[in-house]
């Protein structure tokens, strides 16, 4: 258990760190938003996968610390790009469900907001489907996030239990299409019937709509002819630096 340790130490130190990806229109290739990532590196374990600590994290009860340190993190670099001149952009982060239910996430929410100053509407929380399906009285946490008028969005879409029912019962900004979609988009008419079903149900619903994972000019290229609005993913870039963000925003104005 020497991982679980080592973990508790790093965040204990804040010796983790995030990396962002860019997140673009479609139609102008701006980038409009970037997504905040966890990274782990140990002097002995080196790289570790966030797949991985993220889930030892909630195990043994750090998660709530580790989202704190991300949420601080994000909206101080988002505050800092605004110095920069960097124009408006918002910044996405990862939440647990574990984390998303518990009684102190709202109020930590609204006080991180409250201290760096940034408009609560270029902040914008990622969860996945499982919040919606296992915790149908949790709808409060949603409701008063929007009060708060922070951007929620519903990550890994269609992969999970519940696409449906999470919509019928919520109020979200935006659809994350998942990865697994994306890779056979041009070679599977089914996948990409269905994908182009989700961006139009999407829309019906006054959602926008990102696809994850794009590596390829031509998924870029098909997404944008079934109205998808946004994309990330390798082709645009890797998650980066803070600094290499600021010079990907500033050649691509
Ligand atoms: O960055 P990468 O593709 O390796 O991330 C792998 C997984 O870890 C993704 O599902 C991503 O959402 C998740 N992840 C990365 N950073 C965070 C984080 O800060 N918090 C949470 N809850 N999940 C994260
Ligand atoms: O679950 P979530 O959507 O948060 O996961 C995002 C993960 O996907 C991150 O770990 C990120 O590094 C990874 N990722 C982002 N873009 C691409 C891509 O184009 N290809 C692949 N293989 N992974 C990607
Ligand atoms: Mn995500
Ligand atoms: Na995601």
């Amino acid at each position: 258990f020497k991982v679980e340790q080592y973990l508790r130490e790093a965040i204990e130190q804040q010796t983790l760190s995030l990396v962002y990806q860019t997140q673009h229109d479609l139609d102008s290739g701006k980038i409009v938003g970037v997504e905040a990532l966890s990274r782990w590196h140990h002097p002995e374990l080196g790289q570790v996968s966030p797949i991985q600590f993220i889930s030892i994290a909630e195990r043994i009860g750090m998660i709530k610390q580790l989202t704190e340190q991300v949420l601080i993190t994000a909206c101080t670099q988002l505050v800092a790009w605004k110095k920069q001149g960097l124009p408006s952009i918002r910044v996405a982060i990862n939440i647990s469900p574990n984390h998303f239910l518990d009684p102190d996430f709202v109020p930590l929410v609204s006080r991180v907001i409250a201290e760096t100053g940034i408009a609560a509407s270029d902040l914008e929380l990622e969860v996945t489907e499982t919040v919606v399906q296992t915790h149908q009285k949790n709808l409060s946490v949603f409701r008063e996030l929007k009060t708060l008028g922070v951007s929620l969005s519903i990550d890994d879409f269609g992969t999970g239990y519940s696409s449906f029912a999470s919509l019928k019962h919520l109020t979200v900004d935006c659809l994350k299409i998942d990865k697994y979609f994306i890779d056979d988009l041009l070679t599977d008419k089914k996948t990409q019937l269905l994908v182009s079903s989700m961006i139009e149900m999407a829309h019906n619903l006054g959602c926008k709509v990102v696809a994850e994972g794009i590596e390829e000019p031509e998924q870029a290229h098909k997404l944008k002819q079934l109205r998808c609005d946004m994309a990330q993913g390798y082709l645009f870039s890797q998650p980066c630096s803070p600094e290499e963000i600021s010079m990907l925003v500033n050649s691509k104005i």
